[in-house]
């Protein structure tokens, strides 16, 4: 990666955060932040596709500015920001859903067939045009690279085609940006279900675990957490998905190589490896959990003002050029 890429990345906050979330995102933003230009946000509009309580959806979005804080996202460096104090995030949306976007592209997202299911009918425009508000996140801030999990690379390859054609009409506005997949977590799945990723509003609780679960409630999901068939503790993500998964927690948050992990658990039954993986889960919990209650509400106010200003005039300066490209300035 170039010294200085741009980079925007973000994470809705439609329910509590994740180990999912932290791996195969937060995480790898703490590392690319050291060299680059980076814009975290907290993307609440994208979070009110679906039903919020207006009162959870409010703590939520100070419970992840504090979450990137506290797992090490540095407010001095990089920008923190909430979506919603940006109105340009909207203003453009809106323009891309006229220009560069079109109904076939946005039916054949994974992402809406997944969560709309049957009911695409009754489910909200909101949830269909999802991908063009971060099309828009992605594009405002010229970002080169945006690091993801696995299930968001087809809403950055949706973002490449909509500023590709955007240029192609308007002239060279956008930068062409880049999704970046962290190998190692890209997908964590969920613990009840290793067919389906862990997701922040699975309503099994009992398929996540998040970043603020008392260490008991977390030691309880990993030793309830299904498995494979098969009693020897091996690395095999096509036959054995569910071990699969856990050794990559295991190795993720307890800083090791899956294949040594394997070796070191040679002989060892799934009981007896749990037990393990859960007293890795828990430190790590603890030691998040306790930077993050250090840090006030206030505190993490300022940094979002803060990030608001930054984050405000780039995207001014961008929609002062786009506003003017297509005409109506
Ligand atoms: N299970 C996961 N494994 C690896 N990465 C994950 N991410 C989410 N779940 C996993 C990554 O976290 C970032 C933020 O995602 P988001 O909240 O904006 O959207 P999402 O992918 O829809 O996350 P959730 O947790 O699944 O939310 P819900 O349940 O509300 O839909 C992204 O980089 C994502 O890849």
């Amino acid at each position: 990666m170039k010294k200085e890429t741009k980079i925007f990345s973000g994470i809705k906050p439609s329910g509590d955060l994740t180990i999912g979330n932290y791996i195969g995102a937060i995480s790898q933003w703490v590392e690319i932040q050291k060299d680059n230009e980076c814009v975290f946000s907290i993307v609440d509009y994208h979070a009110i596709t679906v039903k919020q309580d207006p009162a959870d959806l409010r703590r939520r979005i100070l419970d992840i500015a504090k979450t990137y804080l506290a797992a090490g996202i540095d407010p001095k460096k990089s920008i923190i920001f909430q979506q919603s104090q940006i109105p340009a995030h909207t203003e453009l949306a809106w323009i891309l859903n006229c220009t560069g976007t079109n109904m076939a592209d946005l039916k054949k997202m994974t992402q809406f067939k997944d969560k709309a299911g049957d009911k695409q009918d009754g489910v909200s425009v909101g949830l269909f045009d999802y991908p063009v508000l971060m099309a828009a996140d992605i594009l405002l801030y010229d970002a080169q690279i945006v690091p993801v999990g696995e299930d968001q690379k087809q809403h950055v390859e949706l973002t490449r085609d909509i500023a590709k054609r955007f240029n192609n009409e308007y002239g060279t506005i956008f930068t062409i940006p880049e999704a970046r997949v962290h190998k190692a977590g890209a997908r964590v799945m969920s613990l009840s279900d290793p067919t389906k990723k862990m997701a922040k509003s699975d309503e099994s609780k009992l398929g996540y675990i998040a970043l603020l679960d008392s260490p008991e409630v977390a030691r309880k999901k990993i030793m309830k957490a299904v498995t494979d068939s098969g009693d020897d503790i091996d690395y095999d993500p096509i036959n054995r998905p569910a071990l699969a998964n856990l050794l990559t927690i295991y190795a993720r948050l307890g800083n090791r190589e899956i294949p040594r992990l394997v070796k070191d658990n040679k002989g060892k039954g799934y009981g007896e490896f749990k037990k393990a993986l859960a007293d890795v889960v828990v430190k790590f919990l603890e030691n998040f959990q306790e930077k993050f209650n250090s840090i006030s509400d206030e505190e993490t106010e300022k940094v979002l003002e803060d990030g608001k200003n930054r984050a405000l005039a780039i995207a001014e300066e961008k929609m002062k050029k786009i506003r003017q490209a297509i005409g109506v300035r």
